[in-house]
């Protein structure tokens, strides 16, 4: 509302100019989402804890997570209000592909307070039932992807570090692009299982795809880096800064020991707006770098499912991936920054494939 409200004002003053720029309305959504986060948490994390708003632990293996039993839980509701208000107030909202990541970050964000509520609130052992919660998940992507096949959104896939293969896929595009969200989706909700151990990478992540859109928004760049131009994504560079603002705001309250947790309400909507960047960005396949730490946890969950089903014998201590550490005795913390530094060096890796290919 800002860009349309004060950009038109550079008639009268130059200095109105400055809110054309893409480059300055991302700094300032970041910074816009992260204060909101930092004026709302404490405020939140007391109400949800008034409304007794609690995480029910599972009292099996991990004995370690007991204590954590009664943490408020559901605080990716605060994230995905401050992105939306940030996003609201710093980007172009006459860009389409503006709407359908809020589209997809509000409507899988719902699907997750449904069976966030049902869980901690109502107390329905499991929540929503599983196949509901899919199906609902796919509808949202599938919407999306229509929608963007319709306004003619390139159906062509490239592959990292192979500058000549691309395939088109045409319609088959629309449930290529569903599956990555959904897929995207369910890996970060997947990851939320340790303090700070999603929303770490989700910054880098966001962080990488932000860079992303401003590079294939800008002609020139993008012609000069031979990559996907895509007209008009730049403006998702600002919703992308919004989302690390956010998550860096998430993080100063997850952090271990953790005063609240997000929810499947943040897991599975930053998820989500994760996996259609990678959508409209054209980065697709680098999902798979740029998220490497939340496809390996997803991964480890399947071998670990089918390993169990054909051998009768686990792969991990325990899946996912994070829990096996844990029952090899690595200390939380300990577990959860090396995750981190991790998923720092794929975000270098990904960028790094914009001149190795
Ligand atoms: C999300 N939810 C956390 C919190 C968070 C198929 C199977 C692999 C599914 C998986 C599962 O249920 N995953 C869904 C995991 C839970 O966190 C809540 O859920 C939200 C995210 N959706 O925001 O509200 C617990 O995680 C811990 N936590 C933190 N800090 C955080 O910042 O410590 C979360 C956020 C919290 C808290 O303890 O209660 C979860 O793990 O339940 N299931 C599992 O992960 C289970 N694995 C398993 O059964 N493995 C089997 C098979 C099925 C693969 C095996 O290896 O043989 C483990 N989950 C738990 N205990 N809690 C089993 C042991």
């Amino acid at each position: 509302m800002l860009y349309h409200f004060l950009f038109p004002l550079a008639k009268y003053h130059t200095i109105f100019n400055v809110f054309q720029y893409i480059t300055f309305r991302t700094i300032y959504a970041a910074l816009t989402a992260l204060v909101l986060s930092f004026i709302i948490g404490p405020y939140l994390i007391e109400r949800l804890k008034k409304m007794n708003v609690g995480e029910v632990v599972r009292k099996d293996v991990l004995t370690n997570h007991l204590s954590k039993e009664g943490t408020p839980t559901m605080g990716g509701a605060m994230i995905l209000l401050v992105v939306t208000v940030s996003v609201f107030l710093w980007a172009n909202l006459t860009n389409a592909y503006v709407w359908v990541v809020i589209f997809v970050t509000v409507g899988l964000g719902a699907i997750g307070f449904v069976d966030d509520y049902s869980k901690v609130v109502t107390r329905k052992k499991g929540g929503m039932r599983g196949g509901v919660k899919l199906a609902s998940q796919v509808a949202v992507a599938l919407a999306a992807a229509i929608f963007l096949y319709h306004i003619n959104i390139s159906t062509v896939v490239t592959v990292p570090f192979f500058k000549d293969v691309a395939v088109d896929l045409k319609y088959f595009y629309v449930p290529f692009a569903a599956l990555v969200i959904v897929g995207a989706s369910n890996a970060v909700n997947l990851t939320d299982g340790l303090d700070g151990l999603a929303i770490g990478p989700m910054i880098m992540a966001a962080g990488t795809y932000m860079l992303l859109a401003y590079l294939v928004g800008h002609v020139k760049i993008a012609n000069y880096l031979h990559i996907i131009y895509v007209p008009r994504a730049g403006e998702l560079a600002v919703f992308a800064g919004a989302m690390v603002g956010a998550s860096l705001g998430f993080l100063w309250f997850n952090t271990y020991p953790a005063q609240v947790f997000m929810g499947d309400v943040g897991s599975l909507s930053l998820g989500g707006a994760l996996g259609t960047l990678a959508v409209i960005t054209k980065n697709e396949v680098l999902l798979l770098v740029v998220g490497g730490l939340f496809v390996v946890e997803a991964l480890s969950v399947i071998f670990q499912v089918a390993s169990f089903k054909f051998t009768g014998k686990r792969v991990f201590a325990m899946a996912p991936i994070h829990h096996h550490y844990e029952l090899k005795g690595w200390p939380e913390p300990k577990i959860i920054v090396r995750f981190w530094i991790i998923s720092i060096i794929l975000a270098l890796v990904a960028i790094s494939t914009l001149k190795i290919r």
